[in-house]
């Protein structure tokens, strides 16, 4: 697919969206998010995509959304537009996996996409934050509430009042990523884990990334019963009985994604 602000390509059984907009760090204008929700309906419709990367370049992931876009922007006009929120939201409800690959800046909008994905990998020189707060807002898609629950009150607080960025070892030490990869090679690394994920039962890898959310969203005994509900159901599948048998005759599964 052609596109103006990002790049989209399936390499094998993943879908890797890169942000493009260079000249402006990535910063995420309506297009772009637009472009991205549209390559995301496309790669969650093939069959064959089983997980998806959004990377950006060397220096940004994205460095926030974009400020020369919405500063002229009322309060109607954002509102009556739904300034970017009705875009925004297609990462969070992607069903297949998605995985942040961060070098460089994600900050503001930036580190909200990341911390919309399912899991952050961030090279070496990524660097994370919150910097609303030096341009007379707070965090607007999700900021406050995610960097809360992934790295804990004290930190988020700290870094939506001051701004602070958080390097990559700070990220991974704090919960934030889930690993730090050396910028040699990283996107060749990233790329490894998602065909690992992209390789697993289709189903289950949706299943996973369900039951895995619903930690957020439910008390720990509600969560666990809907981990249970879903674990039993898989015994209707064709997959649980293929890597069941698979191990026992030690060999490797092959998936139906039934
Ligand atoms: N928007 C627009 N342009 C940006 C930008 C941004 N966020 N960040 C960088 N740029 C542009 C710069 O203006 C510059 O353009 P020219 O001047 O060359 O035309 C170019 O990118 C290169 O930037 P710098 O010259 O500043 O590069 P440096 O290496 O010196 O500095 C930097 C890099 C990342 C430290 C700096 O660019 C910076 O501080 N950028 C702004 C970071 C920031 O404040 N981000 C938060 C933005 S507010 C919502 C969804 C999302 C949001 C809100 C609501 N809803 C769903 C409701 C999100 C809000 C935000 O993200």
């Amino acid at each position: 697919m052609a596109f103006e602000t990002i790049a989209a390509e399936k390499k094998d059984n993943v879908g890797l969206i890169t942000l493009n907009r260079p000249d402006a760090l990535n910063a995420l204008c309506d297009s772009l998010v637009n472009e991205m929700a549209e390559a995301l309906d496309d790669f969650e419709a093939d069959a064959k995509i089983g997980c998806i990367v959004i990377t950006g370049s060397e220096k940004a992931f994205a460095a926030g959304a974009d400020i020369k876009e919405m500063q002229g922007k009322s309060y109607m006009d954002a509102y009556q537009e739904d300034f970017i929120t009705r875009n925004w939201e297609r990462v969070v409800s992607c069903r297949k996996p998605v995985i942040a690959a961060v070098q460089g800046y994600a900050l503001g909008g930036g580190c909200e996409l990341a911390m919309m994905c399912d899991f952050i990998i961030a090279a070496e020189n990524a660097k994370f934050g919150q910097p609303e707060i030096s341009l007379g807002v707070t965090p607007g898609a999700g900021g406050s509430q995610r960097l809360t629950r992934f790295v804990g009150k004290s930190k988020a607080m700290e870094m939506c009042l001051t701004g602070r960025m958080m390097d990559a070892d700070e990220a991974e030490r704090s919960g934030l990523a889930s690993r730090v990869l050396a910028q040699d090679g990283f996107m060749d690394a990233v790329m490894e884990t998602a065909a690992k994920v992209a390789s697993m039962s289709r189903p289950v890898a949706m299943m996973v990334k369900e039951v895995v959310n619903r930690a957020y969203e439910m008390t720990l005994s509600e969560g666990v019963r809907f981990e249970r509900r879903m674990f039993q159901s898989l015994f209707a599948t064709d997959d649980q009985k293929e890597g069941m048998a698979a191990f026992v005759e030690k060999r490797k599964p092959e998936w139906k994604n039934r």
